[in-house]
């Protein structure tokens, strides 16, 4: 036994006596268990190894066709008052929840071993972290939680033996069945019960479901913050850094960003950037009165296409060792991995995601688009230093961002904290291939936060205002990017990724007073010739036009926004109403 703590002892009986497995596997985290189940997942099929010359370390795992993606349908907030669900998640009754999943899982793991994951989101030690315990029947979750947690002894000896502190998750593939697939989250009983899936964000209880839903629900009783946002710090050539905190959306850039390597002339003056997370940050109020961040995760849940040695080198070279790879192309020549934009030679030989013969020449996609790899964040060429840092890193900025091909400007600046509240909530990007639905229909997703937000989305609007008041002044300055505006054609007109660079110096120069903005309707904007371009082969007329605040846009935009906040009804903060007449006041 890994622990004497009976609070952990007594559910896992429980959980056993549920789901009557074969066998029962505690996992310690240990070189020699993680190489027995390596082997067993190979020996199941759940896994394949690959080249390991070329890719030391690295895996391939095909999940069923019908489960590619987070089910956003079928995830459900099971707080006792529906109210407390809120108008952007789906509720279900705890007590019918359990008494139906309990059917479900009843029986479920029969023939199977369960899998004891004890994980801490955090960093062993810090005040910051959290211990889980999840029990799954898939070696594909214990060997990615592995990579993505600090798995294993260390987290019990974390929590103690005393503690009942810890979320308890428990998951089964069990069929498969799209059709009985629930991803339930009991936030009064720090509890998560996933069923019927095998994909990532659904079945990784640390990552989405734990880190983000149940964690933001923590952090408004407990007065921090739980954001779907990557952490990264600049360093300037004096040597001094300054950490930025950013959310998009799913596949809205996170990781890409993260990572970026700046343009030539930067490297040149000494500049460099380190990542320090690239989904998910946890934020306190630090003893300095700032805003301190910490990244809960280990290592990196990333998209695979678009991923080259052109747009993000270090995402790339995290994937060289350690790594499994989740619905991407398999080389049969040498038995690599290839997906979409990796390079301009896609393998002859090879099988597609499905595990079928695939030709390039077909037209169809080889790499499922939200095909991903799990790399270590130690593999990272620029992970920060203090990556590892109990203390986390202080946060000067704060970039709300999402995809859209109109109306949002490159960068602007709130007025303030809670103009920059505002601007969070009524964020919105075209939806990706990260979730089931459709691709590129544009929806409000405050915050990056709205399949991840485990309360009342208008109870997360007052937290941030609360935290806001808390911080006073020295909250972090707000801002708001966007890469992806097209011309005409449907091309993106900003070249993006390490190009990102120049947009995050303007930001880093108005937190630290030095470059001037316009004032707009919608909030402070660069003056176009204060975005550096040299070396690009746009112009500042390109960036003016990117720059462009259509007024007529921004009507219907506001219009949008008080539509989506009648769905709050009294929960939405006056500060944020007060906010909207404002934006509406000044577009006239
Ligand atoms: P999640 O892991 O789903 O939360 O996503 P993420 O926000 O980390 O997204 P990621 O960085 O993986 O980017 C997703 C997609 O956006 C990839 O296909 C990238 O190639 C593309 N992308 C990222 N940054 C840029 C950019 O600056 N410009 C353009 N045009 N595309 C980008
Ligand atoms: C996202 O969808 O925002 C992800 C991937 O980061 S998943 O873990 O599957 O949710
Ligand atoms: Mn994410």
């Amino acid at each position: 036994m890994l622990t004497k703590n009976k609070n952990v002892l007594d559910w896992v009986d429980k959980m056993v006596a549920l789901t009557k497995p074969d066998e029962v596997v505690w996992i310690d985290g240990s070189d020699e268990q993680l190489e027995q189940i390596r082997a067993k997942s190979v020996a199941s099929g759940e896994m394949q190894a690959l080249n390991q010359e070329k890719l030391p370390g690295c895996y391939l795992h095909r999940t069923a066709i019908n489960d590619v993606a987070r089910v956003e349908h079928r995830t459900f907030i099971c707080s006792r008052k529906e109210e407390d669900a809120g108008p952007t998640n789906n509720w279900w009754n705890p007590t019918e929840a359990y008494a139906e999943l309990s059917k479900l899982f009843d029986g479920c793991m029969k023939g199977r071993t369960m899998y004891v994951i004890p994980y801490s989101m955090g960093p062993i030690g810090s005040e910051f972290s959290k211990v889980g315990v999840e029990l799954t029947d898939s070696t594909y979750v214990v060997l990615n939680m592995d990579i993505m947690t600090r798995m294993g002894k260390q987290a019990f000896d974390h929590l103690g033996d005393e503690s009942n502190d810890f979320v308890r998750g428990l998951h089964s593939k069990a069929q498969l069945d799209e059709e009985k697939r629930y991803i339930c989250h009991f936030p009064e009983d720090n509890t998560i019960w996933s069923i019927n899936s095998g994909y990532g964000g659904n079945v990784l209880l640390g990552k989405k479901c734990f880190a983000l839903r149940i964690a933001s629900y923590q952090g408004k009783n407990e007065g921090w913050m739980a954001e779907h946002m990557l952490i990264l710090g600049i360093e300037n050539p004096q040597g001094e850094v300054k950490y930025i905190a950013a959310a998009f959306p799913s596949a809205c850039g996170k990781t890409n960003l993260a990572m970026l390597i700046p343009p030539q002339l930067y490297r040149d003056k000494g500049y460099k950037v380190w990542c320090v997370g690239d989904d998910i940050a946890w934020l306190r109020i630090g003893p300095d009165g700032r805003l301190w961040a910490i990244n809960p995760e280990n290592g990196f849940f990333g998209v695979a296409p678009g991923t080259s040695e052109k747009s993000n080198p270090n995402a790339l070279a995290s994937t060289r060792q350690g790594t499994i790879f989740t619905n991407v192309v398999q080389n049969l020549d040498d038995n690599t991995v290839w997906w979409e934009g990796l390079d301009k030679n896609p393998p002859k030989n090879a099988l597609n995601w499905k595990g079928e013969k695939w030709d390039p020449a077909s037209g169809e996609k080889g790499a499922h688009p939200n095909s991903r790899f799990t790399a270590p964040a130690k593999n990272c060429p620029c992970i920060s230093p203090e990556f590892n840092n109990p203390q986390g890193v202080p946060i000067s900025a704060i970039i709300f961002g999402g995809r859209r091909a109109k109306t949002a400007p490159l960068v602007y600046q709130s007025f303030d904290w809670n103009h920059g509240v505002f601007v969070g909530s009524i964020m919105a990007s075209e939806t990706t291939a990260a979730a089931t639905g459709k691709v590129g229909v544009v929806r409000r997703d405050p915050m990056a936060m709205l399949p991840f937000c485990g309360y009342h989305m208008g109870d997360y609007f007052a937290h941030w205002i609360e935290m806001g008041k808390k911080l006073g002044d020295k909250a972090p300055k707000i801002f708001n990017t966007n890469w992806f505006r097209t011309d005409e054609e449907g091309h993106f007109i900003w070249p993006g990724f390490g190009d990102n660079m120049r947009v995050l110096m303007w930001i880093l120069g108005r937190c630290e007073g030095t470059v001037d903005a316009v004032e707009t309707p919608i909030g402070y904007e660069p003056k176009p010739e204060d975005i550096n371009v040299e070396g690009l082969d746009i112009d500042t007329e390109v960036v003016k036009g990117l720059l462009d605040v259509d007024k007529a846009l921004w009507k219907e935009e506001a219009a949008g926004i008080r539509e989506f906040y009648g769905k709050f009804g009294d929960k939405l903060p006056q500060e944020l109403k007060d906010q909207l007449a404002g934006l509406e006041k000044r577009l006239g």
